[in-house]
């Protein structure tokens, strides 16, 4: 009686862990685009001559926000975020790392939102009239 118990019983664990395992193994890999995690999200912004594609961003207040910048231009660009104050050149101001891509280069761009609603411009240094955008804070 008790061995046949146990024969029964043995395998039954076994397939629980193995269940157990398959589950803690799932959850993983945050996949890429436009991912949403928490309080930080990236995006993925396309630089042609001279545009951002997209231009127009939504976040929310206190957000951290990771640009991914492509340059499929065949002129140099980069970003530049005007900051909590939006006024280029101030303390805030956040700048794609590297500061210059090169046609089919990748770089990034990485910023807080501020606490308080409102919207905030971007632009490129090598284009700024042309190649802009805005941030919109919720
Ligand atoms: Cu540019």
């Amino acid at each position: 009686m008790t061995r046949t118990v146990r024969t029964f019983i043995l395998p039954a664990a076994l397939i629980i862990s193995i269940g157990l395992l398959a589950l803690a193994c799932g959850g993983g890999g945050d996949g890429g685009n436009g991912g949403n995690e928490g309080d930080s999200m990236s995006i993925d912004v396309t630089m042609g001559d001279n545009f951002y594609e997209p231009n127009e961003f939504t976040v929310k207040s206190g957000q951290k926000v990771t640009f991914n910048l492509k340059n499929e231009g065949i002129a140099i660009h980069n970003m530049r975020v005007a900051g909590a104050d939006n006024e280029y050149n101030t303390d805030d101001d956040a700048l794609s790392d590297p500061d210059q891509l090169s046609p089919g280069d990748t770089g990034t761009l990485e910023w807080t939102a501020p606490d308080q609603a409102g919207e905030i411009d971007l632009r490129c240094e090598f284009h700024p009239t042309d190649s802009t955008g805005v941030i919109m804070v919720e």
